[in-house]
């Protein structure tokens, strides 16, 4: 018989002691979400939800209408949960917070409603991303508090990436877990349980018209791998939507990068929703994930929008960055 997401989430939640139901109901918020961005995105061409929405966005980015509709989306499902105590969003500036007492108000959900923008109109994969906190105790401070907390202490993570199929992975901190969308029934179906990242890969993927001003080592490591240094010759892959990227870096290993660059020297990926929530899941499946500096689940967010350089994939290939040499 099948499992739904629902199902595997409250099979979870009983061993990581949340026994309220109240994390699966929250969970559930943004699954319904994501499967109204996915009928949205089935059918962009014909409904008017192609192009510019007209206004940029709190990174000086145009809005696409289809940002836009995700956003609403997420904070319509999620805010009607009364387990959330604040959104956090890439499209918004500040978080949307709501007036939950501690004890009700548990939880903070931080999330990219839309990734990949640049690919929306060109019908190329995009995704949601999404990673959720868990408030901190009144006694330790307010709520901006809470939300400023490194990805260590994420209590949940995922992403949806709606390519040929829309697929839903998800890490509790108890492995990570791959849900496809069966149309048919309207439900995620677990398809792919405990995910390991291969120990090494054959594909590297980054935006290399960037390379003439990354920092050298960062050029270097590209040629190594190109060179056969690390006994594999590799091709590259770059979809240009993280979400869609990070999958095939999961599935088939290898590594993904985004590195600083003149014009983004603290790289361009965002921490708090970009980053962290993918680094969580990496780990999960046995692989990396790095600023260049640190881990990134060690990074301790002043801002909520603040950026990174990430370098996230298989071990063979994190290790052959972080500590240099081919051996
Ligand atoms: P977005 O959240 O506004 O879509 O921007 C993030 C995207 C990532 O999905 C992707 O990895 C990156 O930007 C691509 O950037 P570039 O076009 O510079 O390669
Ligand atoms: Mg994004």
């Amino acid at each position: 018989m099948i499992t739904t997401v629902q199902q595997h989430i409250l099979q979870q939640q009983q061993e990581i002691s949340e026994a309220s139901g109240r994390f699966s109901w929250l969970l559930s918020g943004i699954t319904l979400a994501t499967k109204m961005v996915e009928a949205k995105i089935r059918t962009a061409g014909l409904n008017d939800a192609l192009g510019a929405f007209g206004q940029t966005n709190v990174q000086g980015e145009q809005q696409q209408k289809l940002d836009v509709y995700a956003n609403l989306a997420l904070l319509h499902c999620l805010g009607l949960r009364d387990s959330v105590a604040a959104l956090v969003s890439e499209e918004d500036e500040e978080p949307v917070t709501f007036d939950r007492s501690v004890e009700t108000g548990k939880y903070i959900i931080v999330f990219d409603p839309l990734d990949g923008s640049s690919n929306i109109d060109v019908n190329v994969n995009v995704g949601t991303i999404f990673s959720v906190l868990r408030r901190l105790p009144a006694s330790e401070g307010d709520l901006q508090a809470s939300i400023l907390q490194p990805g260590h202490a994420q209590v949940a993570a995922g992403y949806v990436v709606y390519g040929p199929s829309t697929v839903l992975v998800y890490t509790t901190g108890h492995g990570a877990h791959a849900f496809t969308l069966d149309p048919t029934i309207g439900a995620y179906v677990l398809t792919n349980e405990n995910m390991r990242m291969p120990e090494q890969g054959s594909y590297y993927s980054v935006n290399e018209s960037n390379a003439a001003t990354w920092p050298k080592e960062y050029r270097e490591y590209i040629d190594q791998l190109r060179s056969g240094a690390l006994g594999r010759q590799y091709s590259s892959r770059y979809i240009g939507s993280l979400v869609a990227d990070f999958h095939r870096t999961l599935l088939k290993g290898g590594v993904f990068l985004y590195p600083p660059t003149l014009e983004q020297p603290a790289g361009k990926l965002r921490l708090m929703y970009e980053a962290n929530p993918l680094a969580f899941i990496a780990e999960q499946a046995g692989g990396m994930a790095s600023s260049g500096k640190g881990r990134i689940l060690d990074i301790k967010p002043e801002g909520i929008h603040q950026r990174t350089p990430l370098i996230v994939g298989s071990k063979r290939e994190m290790e052959a960055l972080l500590h240099g040499g081919s051996q």
